[in-house]
């Protein structure tokens, strides 16, 4: 049976459990317990802080785990990265006291950077031959420029409020980040079947993410017309109405153009739209 690593509380624990609830499988949410048998998939779900999901995953003592792409790559474990899980986002970035002149990533060479991503910022700093002080700090890091502990900070960025508030400035993004799935490299046979599977069921649920069902009555002449300002593979379905002259028109859409193809569709005739939540798309 797999075992799955997921984040005992903090910002990752709800999303992966939805993520979870919406492939059909059912975890404890309570951040007391270690270790639990899901429902509705042969799982044993292993709950740990976020900085121990990598190793574990490593070592085999998880197959699999949920956890920050910063962390992974911090931790530089060998894990694989399976798939992205579509939350999370964020980014690691540096941030300078707003009252610098900031010339570019040169403005570093000596000076002291706090952060709690030392293996990220060193690369960096590698990379475009910058000579920093990297000082590692586990919690807080934007209050240490304000306190004399450091120059400037490396951090984990999501709407910028954090920086704002305690004077900072955010200037190169070094990687973008959301929750992966990671796997221990090598799984036997049986894991790697259970761990498709699972995989499946993941993608299904993203992908019916923010997806309508939309059903709509349309004058028969207007069908193609309708196929043209609709994306799609396979889709429109058309279907007979008793009115011989209208078909009833079924289509799939993102939430994010549903109303411009609504008002297009509209444009050409189409009548009684019905708007409907998308519990999956199975492919
Ligand atoms: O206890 P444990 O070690 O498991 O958790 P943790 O405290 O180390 O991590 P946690 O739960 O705070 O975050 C887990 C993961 O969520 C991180 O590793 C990131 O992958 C992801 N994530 C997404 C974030 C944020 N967004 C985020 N905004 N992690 C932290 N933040 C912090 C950020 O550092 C800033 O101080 O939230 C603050 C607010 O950000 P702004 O920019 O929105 O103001
Ligand atoms: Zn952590």
């Amino acid at each position: 049976m797999l075992t799955i690593a997921i984040q005992n509380k903090g910002r990752l624990n709800e999303d992966t459990v939805a993520l979870l609830a919406d492939a059909g499988i059912s975890a404890s949410a309570s951040h007391r317990k270690l270790i639990s048998d899901a429902k509705g998939f042969p799982l044993h779900v292993l709950y740990l802080r976020d900085d121990d999901i990598p190793q574990a995953v490593a070592m085999g003592v998880a197959d699999i785990g949920i956890v920050g792409l910063n962390e992974v790559m911090e931790k530089g474990c060998e894990v694989e990265i399976m798939m992205s899980l579509g939350f999370g986002a964020c980014r690691l970035s540096l941030a300078v006291p707003k009252a610098v002149d900031y010339p570019g990533v040169e403005w570093f060479n000596g000076k002291r950077v706090a952060t709690s991503y030392p293996k990220i910022l060193k690369d960096f700093f590698k990379e475009n031959n910058i000579t920093a002080s990297v000082h590692e700090i586990a919690g807080s890091v934007e209050v240490a420029p304000a306190v004399g502990m450091a120059d400037a900070i490396f951090d984990i960025v999501s709407s910028g409020g954090t920086l704002i508030q305690n004077g900072l400035r955010e200037e190169d993004t070094v990687i973008e980040s959301e929750a992966v799935l990671i796997a221990t490299p090598g799984l036997d046979e049986d894991k790697a079947a259970a761990l498709d599977k699972l995989m499946f069921r993941f993608k299904s649920t993203l992908e019916s993410r923010g997806m309508k069902y939309v059903l709509m009555n349309l004058p028969k002449q207007k069908v193609k017309d309708a196929v043209a300002i609709l994306p799609g593979m396979k889709s429109p379905t058309i279907l007979p109405l008793a009115n011989p002259e209208w078909v009833s028109l079924h289509v799939v859409l993102h939430e994010d153009i549903l109303w411009e193809k609504i008002e297009q569709l509209k444009n050409i005739g189409a009548e009684d739209i019905l708007v409907l939540a998308l519990e999956n798309l199975i492919k």
